[in-house]
C-alpha cells in the first residue's frame, strides 16, 4: 500500500504553491541588461532560470506572459531579433534569463556562431543557474535543429525542462499527445527534467504551473 507522503510530485502542485508563486511572479519585474560578450555578465549573485530554443518559438513572449507584463521582454515577429542573452529581474529574488535563439535562417553564419557560442559560454560557467527552459513549438515537438541544444544541455550538465508553446494552436488533445510522444524522446537524456509542460502565453495556459514549478526548483520564497 502507498504510505502518504509530503514529497512534491513531479509536474503536480498544491493549491498553495500555486497561489505563493502567482504572488512571487505578481512582484515588479525589470530589464536589467542585454549582454553580447561573456565579461558583461551580471555578478551571479541570484539565482537564475534561462530560456532557450528557436527564435521564434515564443521566448520573450512567455517571459512577458510569466510576470504579467506586455513589454518586459520584447516579442517580435522577426526571428533572430533577440541576439543577446537578456537578464530580468524579478524583486532582486530571481533572475530570468532570456537566451539567444538558434535556427536563424537570415543570419550570417558569423553572427550565428558568435551567439551560439556566448549562450553555450554562459550555460557551461553560471554557477548560479538553476535550470534552463527549452521551449519547442507544440505544433512541432522536438526536430532535429533542437538536437545540438539538446545535446549541449546534457554536456553542460544543466538541469533543464522542455516547455511546450503556442498549445492554443493546436486542437484539444493534440498538445498532450505532443507532450507524451515529448516526454518518451528526452526520456533517457541525462541532464531532463521528466516532466513537459504544455504552456499558451496567448491564453495563459500552463502559467500558473510553470511559476509553481521555477518556484519549487530554485527554493525562492516571496
Ligand atoms: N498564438 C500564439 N502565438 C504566440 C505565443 N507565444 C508567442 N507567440 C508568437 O510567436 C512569435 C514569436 O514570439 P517571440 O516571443 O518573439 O519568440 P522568440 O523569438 O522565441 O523570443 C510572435 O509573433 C508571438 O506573438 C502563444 O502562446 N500563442
Ligand atoms: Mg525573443
Amino acid at each position: 500500500m502507498d504510505q502518504p507522503s509530503d514529497e512534491p510530485k513531479v509536474g503536480e502542485y498544491s493549491d498553495t504553491e500555486i497561489e505563493q508563486a502567482r504572488v512571487l511572479f505578481a512582484r515588479p519585474a525589470t530589464f536589467v541588461l542585454g549582454c553580447a560578450k561573456i565579461e558583461q555578465l551580471p555578478d551571479p549573485d541570484l539565482p537564475e532560470i534561462a530560456f532557450a530554443g528557436r527564435s521564434n518559438v515564443g521566448k520573450s513572449r512567455l517571459i512577458n506572459a510569466l510576470v504579467g507584463m506586455h513589454k518586459l521582454a520584447r516579442a517580435s515577429n522577426e526571428p533572430g531579433r533577440t541576439r543577446e542573452v537578456n537578464f530580468f529581474d524579478l524583486d532582486g529574488r530571481l533572475r530570468l534569463v532570456d537566451l539567444p535563439g538558434y535556427g536563424w535562417a537570415k543570419a550570417s553564419k558569423t553572427t550565428v556562431k558568435k551567439f551560439q557560442d556566448l549562450g553555450r559560454d554562459y550555460l557551461r560557467g553560471r554557477v548560479t543557474l538553476k535550470r534552463v527552459y527549452l521551449l519547442i513549438d507544440a505544433r512541432h515537438g522536438l526536430k532535429k535543429v533542437d538536437d545540438d541544444a539538446l545535446k549541449a544541455l546534457d554536456l553542460a550538465a544543466v538541469s533543464y525542462q522542455i516547455i511546450l508553446t503556442k498549445a492554443d494552436k493546436l486542437k484539444k488533445g493534440e498538445a498532450e499527445k505532443v507532450q507524451a510522444e515529448t516526454l518518451k524522446a528526452i526520456s533517457k537524456r541525462p541532464a531532463a527534467f521528466p516532466a513537459v509542460l504544455v504552456t499558451s502565453a496567448e491564453k495563459g495556459t500552463g502559467m500558473p504551473e510553470l511559476r509553481a514549478e521555477i518556484m519549487r526548483s530554485t527554493g525562492v520564497e516571496i
